[in-house]
């Protein structure tokens, strides 16, 4: 197995949404062992700590629509910036988080160093809204519009480029709370979605074999980031989350599905988001993302 230099990063941050303790994430993931869970896969592990947060007052911008959009921009500014670091020295980045606004900063790390990068999403929500259409003015709702220089300025050109990723180079999986802005988005820019519908139908051994196949051999990505909100899982194996929504992928599908990206070796970046260690129970939620960390980075059952 390929030995990896992984390099963890905490990303405390609760501004995207307004329940508070999701800054509590990096050190729910941290306790649950995530640094030894990796090294004893074989890998290097340095934890490069945390992105410093600032305090912000949770007011919602009256021209903006946006809330706490500029404690939001500096954080995701600093993410980068690390990420960029990371990913330029040719360690694995994995940022934990955190609510999902972070993911704004972590692919304006990343994507400079590829020409054609791949997203998988891995989410109850397609986290695509705009100020214009966003039923909360949250911006952990729009990260991947953002990154795909859909939104405002200040959010789609974090280390002063955009977009960071294309549309068609995107696969939603886990899909079951979108909103009528969303919806229209992912038609009208042709955004490949593995909604929980397929997910039922089809499984999620095929659902996984066509992503992979989609961004390797059709859109013949050069770097896949996996971007997983633990909201994209069943809430009865992850009830630490903000926004819980029913029906969603089980326990087994999940590792499934990290097995599956391991053994393509397709991954070349992740992060693991909305740990709320305040909503969950025993830590169980931060147990669940370690133990598909550690799928994700080759453990197998025998
Ligand atoms: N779509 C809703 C909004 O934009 C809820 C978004 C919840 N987002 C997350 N991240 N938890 O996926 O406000
Ligand atoms: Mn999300
Ligand atoms: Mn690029
Ligand atoms: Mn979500």
């Amino acid at each position: 197995m390929n030995k990896l230099n992984v390099s963890i990063i905490g990303v405390p941050m609760d501004h995207g949404q307004m329940r508070r303790g999701v800054d509590m994430g990096p050190s729910a993931i941290r306790y649950a062992g995530v640094v030894d869970r990796i090294e004893n896969l074989g890998h290097e592990v340095k934890d490069e700590g945390d992105i410093q947060i600032r305090k912000a007052d949770g007011k919602v911008d009256e021209n903006t629509n946006l809330r706490n959009m500029d404690v939001i921009t500096e954080a995701t500014e600093a993410l980068g910036e690390t990420v960029s670091g990371v990913a330029k020295s040719g360690n694995f980045p994995l940022v934990l988080g955190g609510d999902h606004s972070i993911a704004i900063g972590t692919l304006a790390g990343i994507s400079e160093h590829y020409e054609n990068l791949g997203v998988i999403w891995y989410d109850a929500h397609a986290d695509m809204n705009t100020s214009e259409t966003s039923p909360s003015g949250n911006i952990h709702g729009m990260p991947l519009a953002a990154s795909f220089g859909h939104g405002h300025e200040k959010l789609t050109n974090i280390r002063g480029y955009s977009p960071k990723v294309k549309p068609e180079n995107i696969v939603i999986i886990g899909a079951r709370s979108v909103d009528p802005g969303e919806r229209e988005l992912i038609k009208e820019r042709g955004i490949k979605v593995f909604s929980m519908h397929e997910i039922d139908k089809l499984g999620m051994d095929h659902v996984m074999q066509e992503s992979i196949r989609y961004l390797r051999e059709e859109r013949k990505t050069d770097g896949v980031h996996l971007s997983l909100d633990l909201d994209g899982i069943d809430p009865m194996y992850t009830p630490g989350v903000g926004t819980p929504v029913p029906g969603g992928i089980s326990y087994r599908e999940s590792h499934l599905a990290m097995e599956m990206l391991f053994d393509a070796g397709l991954i070349t970046s992740a992060e693991f988001v909305e740990v709320n260690p305040i909503l969950d129970e025993k830590n169980r939620t931060a147990d669940v993302a370690v133990a598909l960390i550690g799928s994700l980075l080759g453990e197998k059952l025998v």
